[in-house]
This record gives C-alpha cells, sequence and structure tokens, in this order.
C-alpha cells in the first residue's frame, strides 16, 4: 500500500513551541487531534512541558492544583531508591500503596493552524488548560468530532486517581463548555462516531482491565453524548506480534460504502506502536467486517524512530478528501507528521483484494 508522507515532515516539532509555563520546556508537541474550521485545519496539539531542573540529582514533577488554579512542582531526588525513572514518561514511587505514579511533563491541549495541512502557526497560549481536579497530571491526546456546527473535543485526563476521558464542546475554537468526564479510570482512545447511529450515539473507547492485563478497544453508546453504557467488548490486541501489547482506536470513524473504517494502533509488548485498520458494520458498529492482518503503517522515518519515545506512529485525526485519507499522527511521542493514503487501498487490504 502506498504511503505518501509529506516532505515537509515533521509539520510541528517542539522547538516550534514557546513554553507557556515559566521555567519550563516543551518536550513534545504531538498525538492532536484534528479539525477543519473556517477553513483552516485546526490540529489540537498535545504540548508537554517540563520544568528544568539546575540540579542533575533532582528532578521536578509538575502538578496542576485546582484549589489555585496554578501548578505546583514537588522535587524527587534521584537517589531515592524508592522512584523508578526508567521510563521518560512516568516515575513510579514502589512504596506507596499500588505503585503510585507522577508523569515526569505536563501536557495540556494548544492550537495549531494551517491554510494548507502543511505549514502550522501555533497559537501562544493553550486552548485547553488543565482546570479540575481530574487533571492535575495533565490533559493528552485529544480527538475532535464534528457533529452539525459543534466540534466535540475530547481527552485524556491524568490525577492521581486515574486516567479518564473528559468532553468538552466549542464552536469557535476559543472558548468551550465542558461536558464531563465521559469515562471512568482507566480509560483512553476515545473515538466518538461523527452521526447517530439507529437513533443512538457510539464511541469506541480502550479500558484497561490490569486484573487480567487486558489493553483491548470497546465500543459503548449513549443518547446524548454524556452518558455513556451498553460497553462491548470489539477486538482484543491478537497475539500476532505488532499488537500483542495493546490496541486502541485512533481516528474519528469514517463512513465508507463497505462500512465504518477505523485507523487503530497496535503496540508490541516493548512498545513499538504501529497502524492498523478495522471495518465496521454500517447499521450496527459493534460488528467487526475486518481487520488488518498486518499493520499498513509502521515507524521507518528517523523522526519516527527516534525521539522522546521512539519507535511510535500513532494517528489521531485524519480529514478526507477525494478518497484520500490524510492521516494526522504523533511521531515518537515527540512531533506531529502527516501522510496521505487512498481508502481504496485500505479497504481492498482489509477486504484480501490482493494487497
Ligand atoms: C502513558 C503514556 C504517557 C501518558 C500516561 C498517562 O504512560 O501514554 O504519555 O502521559 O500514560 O496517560
Amino acid at each position: 500500500m502506498e504511503i505518501k508522507r509529506s516532505a515537509k515532515n515533521p509539520i510541528v516539532t517542539p522547538e516550534d513551541v514557546k513554553p507557556f509555563l515559566p521555567n519550563s520546556e516543551v518536550i513534545g508537541a504531538f498525538n492532536a487531534g484534528v479539525a477543519e474550521y473556517n477553513g483552516e485545519v485546526l490540529l489540537l496539539l498535545r504540548v508537554a512541558e517540563r520544568p528544568i531542573s539546575e540540579n542533575s540529582n533532582e528532578v521536578i514533577v509538575p502538578i496542576y492544583n485546582h484549589k489555585t488554579g496554578e501548578v505546583d512542582y514537588q522535587t524527587l531526588e534521584k537517589d531515592e531508591s524508592k522512584y523508578i525513572f526508567s521510563d521518560p514518561r512516568v516515575i513510579a514511587n514502589v512504596s506507596a500503596p499500588n505503585g503510585f505514579k507522577y508523569l515526569t511533563s505536563i501536557s495540556y491541549i494548544r492550537i495549531a493552524r494551517s491554510k494548507n495541512g502543511e505549514d502550522f502557526t501555533i497559537d501562544d497560549e493553550p486552548f485547553i488548560f488543565p482546570f479540575n481536579e481530574s487533571q492535575e497530571y495533565g490533559i493528552e491526546d485529544a480527538r475532535c468530532t464534528q457533529i452539525g456546527e459543534d466540534y466535540y473535543i475530547n481527552f485524556t485526563s491524568v490525577s492521581r486517581n486515574g486516567v479518564v476521558d473528559s468532553l468538552v464542546k466549542t464552536n469557535d475554537f476559543k472558548s468551550f463548555e465542558y461536558l464531563g468526564n465521559i469515562f471512568s479510570p482507566d480509560n483512553k482512545d476515545v473515538l466518538i462516531f461523527p452521526e447517530k447511529i439507529n437513533g443512538k450515539y457510539y464511541a469506541l473507547n480502550r479500558p484497561a482491565s490490569p486484573n487480567l492485563n487486558k489493553l483491548d478497544i470497546w465500543i459503548s453508546e449513549s443518547p446524548d453524548l454524556v452518558h455513556w453504557g451498553n460497553h462491548k467488548h470489539l477486538l482484543e490486541s491478537s497475539e500476532t506480534d505488532w499488537e500483542n501489547g495493546r490496541i486502541g482506536a485512533g481516528l474519528v470513524p469514517i463512513k465508507t460504502e463497505q462500512g465504518w473504517l477505523e485507523i487503530y494502533h497496535g503496540a508490541t509488548l516493548d512498545n513499538r506502536y504501529c497502524m492498523g485498520a478495522l471495518l465496521l458494520d454500517l447499521e450496527d458498529p459493534s460488528k467487526i467486517i475486518a481487520k488488518s492482518v498486518k499493520p499498513f503503517m509502521e515507524p521507518e522515518e528517523d523522526y519516527e524512530k527516534k525521539g522522546f519515545f521512539g519507535d511510535v506512529v500513532f494517528g489521531t485525526g485524519g480529514l478526507v478528501k477525494d478518497g484520500v485519507l490524510t492521516i494526522y499522527y504523533g511521531a515518537s511521542d515527540t512531533s506531529m507528521a502527516v501522510c496521505d493514503v487512498r481508502i481504496d487501498d485500505i479497504l481492498d487490504s482489509l477486504l484480501q483484494k490482493g494487497h
């Protein structure tokens, strides 16, 4: 299958983003939800900022304080044996009950705007900065579903109490209305379908079941986009090597004549992230028609293999024009990149017509 990566990749990098927090560096501008608004392509970037520490024996952890509305900074000594620093994204405290963790950076949502979909100008201020108790470690990985004139933006909110999915609504990308936490901990990679199906809204989501070590895709229904139920297991991470670690939905499902096309990610046990596709029944999206046997896109370019957390292509938003799907994806938990792929090529590969 032909994947046309933009010659301008990576299209947004951390160097393009001015830090918003004092004494901090931007270490990631990635995993952006995508919207088309007023003739522009908007990337709802996950910007990750990390406090700069003068002392190499300590790590400073940023935590949003919902009581003051400020970010507090907690200093951890590197030689304290209770902390594990091996994952650059999280610090575990093994002496705390349930292996309590901190994040090494705080993420929020900032908008990048473009007329041509490749050259972006980044807003000076955040669009959505943590604003409540369930967001004290940050907000991450926005996805955006347009329904009529309204844009529903959902994202991962992280706090000491777990990882939940939250929903806001906007129609101007300046202000937003908060609609609450729509999935309880731990749940990520929530993708809301762009229209009702037989009178109900649907969303893909990825609850975690630590008891059984499961990280699979589920599908849920809602009458109003806020209250979700009738949760059904949809797809499990298969034993094939590219998705035996975890899977999660990526792009807002795309309506095609053959079914709802979903681009999802699969990760290996050692966290190499690829993209695959899934085709769901148009009338009942809890039925799978076909899924990728092999990933159609894998980390290959330097910017996809190296970075803050390398070997990651993580699709989070797509635009469709003339049968071509433009996929915006996070590369190595660091930057944003974009590629084009023909929808028919993906469908043919799923329906196994010789690809
Ligand atoms: C994982 C990664 C991180 C993220 C945390 C919390 O460790 O996806 O990037 O910050 O989960 O969501």
